[in-house]
This record gives C-alpha cells, structure tokens and sequence, in this order.
C-alpha cells in the first residue's frame, strides 16, 4: 500500500521503490539505482528527448574528466560551480599534476575543442548534445530523480553562432523544442527568465521550465541558456567572416535531467500509483483473464487472440495469466501506470467481447473484440492523453495565485506560486524575497493562458513600471 498522494513527500519516497523505479538503498548519498523497469521508462521519455534534439543537433560523446585549467578558466562559471565538484587528485598512489574535476557540465569540457572545430563562417552554427551522467556536490536535501549527486540522464545540448541574433534565434528554437517536450510528457509549465542573480554561471541569461508539484513547491525541469560571447572570450573561440575579420562566436547552452520523469510520476500519478501517458509507458496495455474451472481454454485462447493482435499493431502489451487472484493483479498493474487494462471472462469469451479500463478514469467498458483496432487504440491514446494534460493542467491552476501586496504572500509559499509585478531592481527583487522567504522565480516569458493576467503592471514592492514575475518555494 502507498501512503496518500495528500502526503506528497511520503507518496513519492514510497513509489519510487514500489513501482521499481529506483532502489535508493545504494551506499553513497544522492545517488540512487535504476530498476529495470525504472530504466525503461526512462529510455521511452528519452527516446521522445532524442527525436525532437536529432532534428536540429548532432549527438556526441565528451569525456567526463575535465582538467582544472579548463574548468576555472571562465571566472563566473567556477565561482558558481566550485562548491559542487567532485575532484579526481590521485591515479592509483600517485598524485596528478592537474587535479581532474568529474563533469558538473560539460561547457569546459567542449569548448577547448571548439576551438579546433571551428575555422570559419561555414563551421556555424555548430549544434551538438550528449546524454551523459554529470556530478554536482548537492548540499540541499537529495531526493531521488529530482536532487542527485550523479545525474545520469543529463541531456545537455551546445551551439555556436555567427551572431548575438543567430544565438536569440537558436534560443527560441531551443524553447519550443522543450515544449513540444514537456507537452508529450502531458506536463504543464511557466516559462520563466531568471533574475540577474540566479542564472547559469556565465550566461547572460536563462530561461527556465518549471512546473509545479503536487506539494505546491515548483521545479525547474530544464533552462535555456543564452552565453553570448562570454565564454567565446574565455576560450578564445573565433571564426573567420565573409569578409575575412576574425569574430566571436555567441553560444547557447540547454539542459533537461530526470525531473523530467519526476515531474511525470509526481504530477500524473494518484493513490494507486503511477499514472503513466500511453505513449510513454514500458506496458502499454494489460490483459487480464479471469478463470474459472472448466472455462479456462476460451477465455485463454481469446486472451491470447487479442495479446498477439496488440503485439502485430507494435504495442507493449503483456498478457497476464499467472496465478494471481484477479483483485492481486489489478492492484500490481495500477501501481506500475499500465495505460489500459483488458479483462476477458468466460461470458466474454462466449460473446467475442472484453471488458476495458483505462488507468487515469477507473471505469468498466465493455466493447466487441472487433473494436480493438490500431486505429481505436490511436484514438484512445490520444484521448487519454488530453484528460491527463487536462488533469495536470486543472491542478497546477489550483496552485497559482495573483497578489498584489507583499505581506499576504508568504502565507501562500509552500502552496503555491504567487505572481505579481516586479520591476528591474535588485532591491525590490531581495526585499521581496526577505519579506516572503521564498526565491523569486523570475518574469513570466510564457504561462498557461486560462490564467489570463496582464504581463505588465506596477511594482508591487516601489510602484515603477513592472513584468509579471513569479516567487515560490522550490526544489
Ligand atoms: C545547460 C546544459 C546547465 O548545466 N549546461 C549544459 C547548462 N544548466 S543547469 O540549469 O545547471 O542544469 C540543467 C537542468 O538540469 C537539472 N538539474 C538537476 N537535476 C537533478 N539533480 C540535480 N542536482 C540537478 N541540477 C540541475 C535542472 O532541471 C536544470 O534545469
């Protein structure tokens, strides 16, 4: 049995291993093993990641040791890394001459060879993205999937570019990549750019995804940063133009982990378990036969009838005919998020018919055989997707909040994500901050639009011109 869904924290911890998607008994704080299960799930939503990035990019592989010369080169990106990596300082007894950092990122690991990559305008742009695992000595709190000390699913993408507008240009392409991803995943989420003092380090700026959990705090699933020519300065990476001058290259980085299959368990599942999108499920769809003596062989024979027709249409079907009790294997299934579930009966066997759930509604259907058709199971993966966007989108909703004055805003933090307006200055950025202990998210670039508030308003903290910003608390 799972705890409630209404005791988030508990929920999550308990289906993580239940639904076998990482055993957390690994001895070494934050990092966490996959299940088999677990890593087929996640190599559905990344093959998903895949096929939106090989459009546009080319993958690679980079190596996962970076020397200390390079890693500290670019002066604010160490200052922001350097209380998170993991140092290599011996070779068996021997100490190294150059201490060796195990990757937090890769934006040093890449860009030395950048240099050698590129001579010319002809070179550009140059796209590239790896799925590596990457090391962050985390001091918050570690959680499974969402604060990892080795990520191991780091999809990291790097470009270069003639221009400051060529960079912009990638940036957007960059932003509807991820939502045509985060939106296959059926998650919703606020396009926010950061505040000055909470981008990447040595970006010029960043656009983050985040979405909100169920406990009401947010979670960054991905950024979009812009690097302009900061880190082409450091490295000197510069390319030839038309006219034959030397220039800069401007560059964009962006990044998604697996919060993204937290952000699926965590806002898709209920009290049963998980509650996985169709397309993304390692067991699309369940058949169950229901026994009874005597009747076994044409309630078997038209479980199996139906298994090898979803087989044929290519679906991820299992056929379920251990010795479970019926009630034992519905309870196993629903924990695991199977999309659909078929139930065949002796009476159902007579007539040619099966009885049909879907995981997210719950409710018994009975239909003819002959109406499981590739087209039908389309039709219902599509439909089941919706209710799930919907769902997702009807509960993220609840959690949002419009203020217009400071001092009711941190009853609402733990909640929910409070908006209101902010203009550019730091001091009213911090001063909201302190008042509401909670970090401010940033201005609202893009957000569901059944919210329906004015981008810009007064400043909430001094009354000048102001964006729509959001504060939460977070992960
Ligand atoms: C972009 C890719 C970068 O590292 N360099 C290459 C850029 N950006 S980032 O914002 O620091 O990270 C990208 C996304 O990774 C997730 N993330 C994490 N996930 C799990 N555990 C962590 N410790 C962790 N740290 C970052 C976030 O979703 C982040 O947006």
């Amino acid at each position: 049995m799972l705890p409630p869904k209404s005791d988030f924290s508990e929920w999550y911890h308990e289906v993580i291993q239940q639904a076998q998607i990482m055993d957390i008994r690994y001895p070494v704080k934050g990092l966490y093993v996959w299940f088999p299960f677990g890593f087929k799930l996640r190599n559905l939503v990344y093959g998903k990641l895949r096929d939106i990035m090989d459009r546009e990019h080319d993958e690679v592989y980079f190596p996962a040791l970076i020397p200390e010369t390079e890693l500290g080169k670019e002066g604010e990106h160490i200052k922001g890394f350097e209380d998170e990596v993991y140092w290599i300082t011996h070779g068996g007894l021997d100490e190294l001459d150059v201490k060796l950092a195990l990757r937090p990122t890769s934006e040093t690991a890449m860009y030395p060879m950048f240099k050698l990559w590129i001579r010319s305008h002809a070179d550009l742009p140059l796209r590239i993205y790896q799925i590596v695992n990457v090391f962050r000595y985390e001091t918050k709190h570690t959680r499974p999937l969402i604060r990892l000390r080795e990520i191991t699913s780091f999809k990291e993408a790097h470009t270069a570019h003639r221009s400051y507008e060529e960079a912009e240009e990638n940036v957007k392409m960059a932003i509807n990549a991820y939502k045509e991803f985060f939106d296959s995943l059926a998650i919703p989420y606020f396009i926010i750019k950061r505040p000055e003092w909470d981008k990447f380090p040595g970006a010029d700026y960043t656009i983050a995804f985040d979405t909100i959990m169920p406990d009401g705090k947010t979670l960054q699933i991905g950024t979009v940063h812009n690097l302009a020519d900061n880190f082409a300065r450091t490295f000197d990476l510069k390319y030839e133009t038309p006219e034959g001058d030397q220039a800069y290259v401007y560059q964009t980085c962006y990044g998604i982990s697996e919060r993204c299959v937290a952000s699926v368990i965590s806002i898709h599942g209920d009290d049963t378990g998980l509650i996985l999108p169709f397309r993304l499920a390692p067991y699309q769809t369940v058949i169950i036969p229901i026994l009874y003596k005597g009747k076994e062989r044409e309630v078997l024979d038209l479980s199996n009838e139906v298994f090898n027709r979803l087989k044929e249409f290519g679906l991820r079907a299992i056929l379920d005919d251990s010795d479970e009790r019926p009630g034992a294997k519905y309870y196993k299934w629903e924990l695991f998020g199977v999309p659909l579930r078929i139930e065949i009966g002796p009476k159902e066997a007579e007539s040619r018919e099966a009885v049909i759930s879907f995981r997210d509604e719950r409710v018994k259907r009975k239909i003819s055989i002959e109406e499981i058709t590739e087209e039908k199971i389309t039709e219902w993966a599509d439909e089941m997707h919706e209710r799930l966007r919907k769902r997702a989108l009807d509960s993220m909703l609840e959690k949002v909040r419009f203020f217009d004055k400071v001092d009711e805003m941190e009853e609402w933090m733990g909640r929910g994500v409070a908006l209101f307006y902010l203009c550019q200055s730091l001091e009213c950025g911090k001063s909201v901050e302190e008042d509401v202990k909670a970090g401010v998210l940033g201005e609202v670039v893009e957000m569901p639009e059944e919210i329906g508030i004015d981008k810009e308003g007064k400043c909430t903290v001094c009354g000048k011109s102001g964006k729509l910003n959001a504060i939460a608390k977070s992960y």
